[in-house]
Formats: structure tokens, sequence, C-alpha cells
């Protein structure tokens, strides 16, 4: 018996970058940690938490996991949608780190126990050109890493997204308004297969490569660039077309065998039930705090392994340490688990979110201490307060919105 929720409190600061953490403690003085950062977005989750979800906590039973899922999701009457979802998913994974607290078990052991010693992970390599792109993709390699994402520059475009420097990759930047990046699908088209080429014939065979479009190109495009890019043997290719349009995807698949990697933006199993129903994907990114959390994407990933598509969360340095171990977690327990995006965090987040979770020879694993084995030092996150930041918004040359 875990006791009753006595106090939630949402915390919304900026230790190297802005994060929103819900924690609950229990009558019986058990903490539970959520994330629920939604980047560029974050006081609207903070708000419908605190004014929304936090009176409804108080004095609910601690234990009631799935029943506070289930109230909290069906209840509100307005369904889905990444805020909603965030919120959902904050409340879920602190119930179950106070559940493995109570019960002296790290959460993977709740969730069925490990299913394999350790967790795949994909970091990230940027480069400015080609050069710069190889000796990035040679670091990550030297550092033990067996899965790499890899992001170019483009000739012709000053700034491209994603493409930053190292683990200080912030896509979000500081200031009242968003950037604005130029964008150019031809450019892009044009150059990214050579780029990919090079990477591969620097790492031969072995390396795991993987990148990511970021919903730029119609379906048409998106299939030339899988057929160029077949030689290759690319581990997926993430995000080809924008996510709304999930039949348009068929048409992708007819023409290339490229796999296919989606999910990062979507906030239930509703929204890819199809993707993943008609095999229209090979892996499904949907993020437990922006999927309602570890129940609502075990269920996901469940469908997912009836259809033999693999579970690939996303996790970049935009969602906290404690989304990540809540990920490593279900990581460890999922069967038809691929692999976990992993960035690393700057300095200041690591120092925030002491953690129990490691990453070594290119793999993560959750560690034991009871519960997710995360937490966020208060004190120190009261020194770093928040500072409004936004995603750039993409432009083409005569000046229209681009997708993302
Ligand atoms: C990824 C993502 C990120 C997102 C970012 C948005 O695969 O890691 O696409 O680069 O764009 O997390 O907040
Ligand atoms: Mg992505």
């Amino acid at each position: 018996m875990t006791g009753r929720i006595e106090t939630a409190d949402v915390i919304v600061a900026s230790p190297g970058r802005n994060f929103v953490t819900l924690k609950l403690v229990t009558s019986d003085g058990v903490v539970g940690w959520g994330d629920a950062t939604v980047n560029g977005r974050e006081l609207a989750v903070a708000a419908y938490l605190s004014e929304h979800v936090v009176p409804l906590l108080i004095g609910r039973d601690a234990d009631r996991i799935e029943d506070t899922w289930q109230y909290l999701y069906r209840g509100a009457y307005w369904r889905r949608g990444p805020i909603t979802m965030a919120a959902i998913g904050a409340v879920d994974m602190a119930l179950w780190d106070i559940k493995g607290k109570v019960a002296g078990l790290p959460v993977y052991q709740l969730l069925g126990g490990a299913v394999r010693d350790k967790v795949l992970a994909y970091t990230h390599a940027t480069g400015a050109d080609t050069p710069a792109l190889l000796d990035a993709v040679r670091e990550k390699l030297d550092r033990g890493f067996r899965a790499v994402r890899v992001q170019s520059g483009i000739p012709g475009l000053d700034t491209v997204y994603g493409v930053g420097g190292g683990t200080g990759y912030e896509p979000a930047g500081r200031g009242a308004r968003p950037a604005e990046e130029l964008w150019d699908t031809g450019r892009y088209l044009r150059h990214i297969p050579g780029v990919l080429a090079e990477v591969r014939a620097m790492t031969g065979p072995e390396v795991k490569l993987l990148h990511d479009v970021h919903h730029r190109l119609t379906p048409t495009e998106a299939a030339g660039l899988g057929k160029a890019l077949e030689g290759l043997d690319l581990f997926w290719l993430e995000d080809v077309t924008p996510a709304e349009n999930q039949e348009l995807l068929r048409q992708v698949r007819r023409h290339t065998t490229v796999p296919l990697a989606i999910g990062e933006v979507f906030n239930t199993v509703w929204d890819c039930r199809e993707l993943i129903t008609e095999r229209l994907i090979d892996y499904i990114r949907t993020c437990v705090v922006h999927a309602g959390g570890i129940s609502h994407v075990r269920k996901i990933f469940q469908l997912a392994e009836l259809y033999q598509v693999a579970a690939a969360p996303h996790g970049p340095s935009d969602v906290s340490p404690v989304n990540l171990a809540a990920s490593l977690h279900v990581g460890l327990a999922t069967y038809n688990f691929a692999v976990q995006e992993y960035m690393g965090y700057p300095a200041l987040t690591e120092e925030a979110f002491p953690h129990a979770y490691s990453c070594s020879d290119g793999y993560l694993h959750p560690g034991d201490a009871p519960g997710l084995g995360v937490e966020l030092d208060e004190e120190f996150a009261a020194r770093h307060p928040y500072q409004r930041a936004y995603l750039p918004v993409a432009r083409l040359a005569d000046g229209t919105v681009k997708d993302w």
C-alpha cells in the first residue's frame, strides 16, 4: 500500500535548457518524479498541470496508476494532443517512480523484468560540411557508439535545423520570437545522398546510420530520396513527410524499401494505429512524456510488436533525464524495443538531475535504484529560472512558411 498523494508541484526551470518537472509526494513521504517538457510550449503544459490536474491528484490513491491515467484521459472530455498527453505522461511516470520506490525495485522489474542486458543507443553527429560531419561521426565511434544519426549542412543554406555542435546541439533559441531559417528542398535532395554515401564509405558496413528529414518532403520526394539511399543500408530514414496524412505513406512504401521511422510528434496509440497495422513504418518513435507516460507507450509498443514494428523512442536533450530514465526502463523490459535516442545533456542539466542510468560503449542501462532512479535537485534548478525559447520556423526563398 503506497499511500495518498499529498502534494504535487510543477517545477519550471532552465538548467542548461527549459524543463517542466512534476514532483509528487505521498502521505508516507515517498517522492515521484515526472517529465512534462514540451519544447517551446513549456508554460502551456505547466499551466495544464497546475491549474487542472494537480487539484485532482491531491488525496488520490498513489497505487492506482492505470485508474489515474484513465481518469485524466477519459475524464477530461478533451482528449489527446501534446499538452494534455505530456501532463498525463508526467503523472504516470511519477506514479511508476513511487510504486518502484515503495516496492524497493527498479521500474523495469515492475514491467516484467529485463528482456535484454542493455539498451542500444543511437547518438547524433552533425557537421556544417562533409569533412566536419566525418570528424563528428569518427568522434562518436571512438566513444563507442555503434549507431549514429547523421545530419549535414546544405550548400546555399546558412543554417540547417538539427545541425549544431556536438552535445551542445540545442534546437530552441532563447528570445522573444523564433529564429527563421531558409529551406530549399531541391538543394537538400541533391546534396544529402552524396553526404550519406561518404559517411557509409568511411564507417564500413557495421555501423548503424540514421538520418532525420524532419517532416520536410512530399510523398513523391520522400519516395525518390528513399530510392536514392537504398544501396547505403541505412538503419532508418526518419519523418520523411508531415505526420498528418498517414495514408500518403503508402506511396512512399510502394517505391522504396528504406526502413522508415515516424512518431515523435504522436501522442496516443490512435495517432499511429494505421501506420502500425498497415506496417507503413518499421520503427515507432513515440516518446514516453509526449505519449501519455509509461502506461500508454507500453500499449503502443505492444500493438507494434504484433506487426513486427520496433520501438525506438524519441529522446533528444529537449526532454529531461526523467523521461530518458523512464524510456530506458521501458526499453529494458520491452521485447520489440530496438534503440534509444541518446544525445547526452549539457553539464548544467546533468548536475540538475542526478541519475542512476548510465551509458557505456554505445549501450544504456537504467540502473537498479528503486523507482526510475532519477531526481531533480530543486535548489539547483531554482538558480536557473525559465527563459522563453522557441524552435525555429523554416521559410522558402519566397517567404512561404515550410512544413516541419
Ligand atoms: C529528434 C528530433 C528532434 C526534435 C526536437 C523538437 O529526432 O531528435 O527530431 O531534433 O526536432 O526534439 O523539440
Ligand atoms: Mg526526429
